[in-house]
């Protein structure tokens, strides 16, 4: 129960502009946050982010203070607090982002930074209050780490990077197939539980305005011939209770829920969201 707890690990995907107004969802160009309430030094954080192609978050706005404040308040956090991307809060020339650059905004506690015994050159957010403090970068705290630039979140299996796109933009399976296409990738491909549930990690933070998103399986009936639209045969399979069920009329594509991430055989002309699959290095 504790374990769960202190492992629990929140991926969410905002672009900061739409964020007030609701429900965009995360798509490559846009700040990407994933947000874990565990127990490290602000160094051990630091690594891990960099090692997924991010860094611990820069809080450069008030909208994205608020939208992470936002996403922290929807979760119960046991981290006291969590760990933010500078290790130079007491710089000769004023506090600095690990990119270099100076702060353009802050949201410092009363009192703070207030670095009594002239070493608390990390700064974290608190929770709750979502204020900022500076502490000494070996205190153990959650942290949030940011991604940007085209940058989508990805997992690894084995030696293959895996990185993904949702877009709740409505198109029919076939033009989806398409689009991911286009853009490098593929109509996803869901071949491990451990795939799964990376997605509906992803998921989990988004607000949908779709039923569904296409996945890569089309021609999904009869059931004997029945692999992913690429060939591979299915190696995992996570279907809802009762389906796929090709009715009232034929439904030969497959679509993962956004109510609770089971699969769906659907009328392909029918006009869903879609899953990106990007193969990295
Ligand atoms: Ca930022
Ligand atoms: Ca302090
Ligand atoms: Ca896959
Ligand atoms: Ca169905």
């Amino acid at each position: 129960m504790i374990l769960q707890h202190v492992f629990h690990t929140i991926v969410s995907c905002v672009l900061l502009i739409t964020i007030s107004t609701g429900s965009k969802p995360c798509s490559s160009r846009e700040h990407c946050y994933q947000i874990v309430d565990t127990n490290i030094t602000w160094y051990e954080a630091c690594k891990i982010c960099k090692e997924d192609d991010g860094h611990l978050i820069f809080i450069e706005t008030a909208e994205e203070q608020q939208a992470i404040a936002d996403q922290m308040q929807k979760r119960n956090f046991t981290a006291r607090a969590i760990w933010i991307g500078s290790a130079n809060v007491h710089a000769e020339d004023g506090p600095r982002w690990d990119n270099g650059e100076n702060f353009t905004y802050v949201n410092w506690a009363k009192g703070e930074p207030s670095n009594p015994p002239g070493d608390e050159n990390c700064a974290e957010m608190r929770t709750p209050g979502f204020k900022w403090n500076d502490r000494q970068c070996t205190y153990k705290r959650g942290y949030i780490c940011e991604r940007t630039d085209g940058s989508e979140p990805c997992m690894t299996v084995g030696n293959a990077r895996h990185c993904y796109k949702i877009d709740q933009t409505e198109n029919t399976w076939t033009e989806a197939f398409d689009i991911c296409c286009q853009d490098g990738g593929v109509l996803v491909t869901i071949e491990s539980e451990a795939e799964q549930k990376f997605i509906e990690d992803l998921m989990q933070n988004i607000t949908f305005t779709v039923a569904g998103l296409w996945i890569g399986a089309n021609e999904l009936h009869p059931e004997n011939q029945r692999k992913w639209a690429n060939g591979q045969q299915f190696t995992y399979v996570n279907w809802a209770q009762g389906e796929p069920n090709n009715w009232p009329i034929v439904e030969n594509c497959a679509e993962i829920l956004t109510s609770d991430f089971a699969w769906n055989d659907e009328r392909c002309s029918t006009h869903r969201g879609y899953i990106c699959e990007y193969p990295r290095l």
